[in-house]
């Protein structure tokens, strides 16, 4: 029986007149949908899930809302419209048209980072696969499995890449990316943050918040890529990832907001008696913040890196809105890197990843000041902050060295002594654990979040957003 390609897997790639591209589908897809349904949300498959749906690029289609079966999710490929006349903006080929085909110079580096990139997107599924038992509320499971979905689809969007310009080989790495899994002891996904367990919402909403970001981050600098399929596939994709962000945000704010009112309900901010009734104390909040803010500094790699400097030369990844920056080839300048033996001035192109990182950390702070407004209005002698980019790294200059949340060097037997004060411990872990009981009623939420300002898509908050 004909396949009807437009229907059963949405695209602007053409490619139901495409053979080569079809074939090479038709055999990963099964693939796909088995991992869907042995790795991603558990026990859900056949639940009705109010989501949305790209169906094409434009204002109408990016965004359809239906019910859905998840293993039914029509999952597409998009690339943005091309820009006329596009050139390569950066690097040392500044300036020249930007290549449609792979440039064989640049294969094996293209490759790599978007095999890097496509290999988060599943990761991260994993990660979160056991969530909806616990959900907070039928409006937050809905936005795990929109972000699930499209999780999914920037799957597709790299394996897409994959098969149509690298042949035999870009198969075969579509295929790892189905076969590595998150925290497997063997085969690990490749990127350290993506191993690390989500076993509670409050972890979630700090993965949408600070590793999400991370994405927009590399997704934007992707999309300034010389390759024209990678930029343009990577700025569709961060039309999406607004969206990821946005439940981060409003996530940790709604658990702000909650635990506000607790203290007032019962006129104490004591950390205790704030968890006896039921909310998260400020404190533990603060060290979920301090786990996923520098599990995620690390995703930029080291400050001193030649993979930046080879990337950027060769035009294949640039920096987040390269045109906002006057000299795109930084043949002579340097930048100054905060190292463990003081400032020391770096090439700029080998200093790219810091540069990221620190534009990164300014964009965090945003959310901190507005929930620190919300405590301040609210009386509580509290203040969230980001944990200083020297601490708890793995990556980079500052790994191995013992460092405080606030930036200052420390003995290691203190360090390890005082980490629990820091990041969550075991008993943090199971008190947020307790509180995960699943509430699947229309238009309730469970005691520990406060309800969202609106619902999906402009309807009720009592909507029921996922037929169980
Ligand atoms: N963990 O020169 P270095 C997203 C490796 S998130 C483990 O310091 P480089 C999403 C590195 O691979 C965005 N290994 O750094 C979010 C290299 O290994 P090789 C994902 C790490 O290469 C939420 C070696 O260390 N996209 O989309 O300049 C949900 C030396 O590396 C780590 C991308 O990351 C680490 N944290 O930068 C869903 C974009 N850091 O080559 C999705 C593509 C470094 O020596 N990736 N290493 O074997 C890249 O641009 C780069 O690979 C990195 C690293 C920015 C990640």
């Amino acid at each position: 029986m004909a396949i009807d390609y437009g229907e059963c897997i949405p695209n602007n790639v053409n490619l139901s007149a495409d053979r080569t591209l079809q074939r090479a589908l038709e055999h990963w897809q099964p693939k796909f949908l088995r991992w869907w349904n042995e790795m991603g949300p558990t026990d859900f498959q056949r639940a009705e899930v109010y989501l949305r749906t790209a169906v094409s690029v434009d204002a109408q289609g990016w965004a359809q809302y239906g019910r859905v079966r998840m293993p039914e999710y029509r999952w597409g490929i998009f690339l943005a419209e091309p820009k006329p006349e596009r050139r390569i903006p950066f690097g040392d080929h500044c300036g020249e048209p930007v290549w449609q085909q792979v440039p064989g110079e640049y294969r094996a580096m293209l490759r790599r980072l978007i095999v890097t990139q496509g290999d988060t997107e599943p990761a991260s599924v994993e990660q979160q696969r056991a969530l909806g038992h616990s959900c907070p509320s039928l409006y937050d499971l809905r936005n795990l499995f929109q972000v699930n979905v499209e999780e999914g689809r920037h799957l597709w969007a790299m394996v897409y890449l994959l098969h149509a310009y690298f042949g035999r080989d870009g198969r075969e790495e579509a295929e790892a990316l189905l076969e590595r899994h998150s925290g497997d002891a063997d085969n690990p996904r490749i990127l350290s943050t993506f191993n690390e367990p989500i076993g509670d919402w409050l972890s979630f909403y700090c993965f949408t918040y600070f590793t999400d970001r991370d994405g927009k981050y590399q997704l934007k600098s992707l999309a300034e890529s010389g390759f024209d399929p990678l930029s343009r596939t990577c700025r569709f994709m961060l039309t999406e990832e607004a969206h990821h962000m946005f439940v981060g945000e409003t996530g940790i704010g709604r658990v702000v907001r909650r635990s506000l009112e607790v203290m007032k309900e019962i006129g104490s901010d004591d950390p205790a008696r704030v968890r006896a009734h039921g909310a998260v104390d400020l404190p533990t909040l603060q060290k979920y913040l301090n786990f996923w803010c520098s599990s995620s500094l690390d995703l930029f790699g080291s400050e001193q890196s030649s993979n930046a400097a080879a990337g950027f030369a060769a035009g294949l990844k640039g920096r987040p809105d390269e045109e906002q920056y006057e000299d795109h080839v930084l043949a002579e300048a340097s930048y100054e890197v905060d190292t463990p033996d003081g400032r020391k001035p770096v090439p700029m192109r080998n200093a790219l990843n810091e540069v990221m990182r620190e534009s990164y950390l300014k964009d965090c702070e945003l959310g901190l000041r507005r929930w620190n407004r919300a405590i301040e209005r609210a009386g509580v002698d509290f203040v969230l902050r980001l944990p200083s980019p020297r601490f708890r790294r793995a990556i980079g200059l500052w790994a191995g060295h013992t460092v405080t949340p606030e930036g200052t060097p420390i003995a290691r037997d203190a360090y390890e002594r005082r980490l629990y004060d820091w990041i969550p411990a075991p008993e943090d872990r199971a008190f947020v654990r307790s509180l995960m009981q699943r509430v699947t009623e229309p238009g309730r939420m469970a005691g520990w979040i406060a309800p969202p300002e609106r619902g999906i898509n402009n309807l009720p908050l009592d909507y029921e957003y996922v037929r169980l």
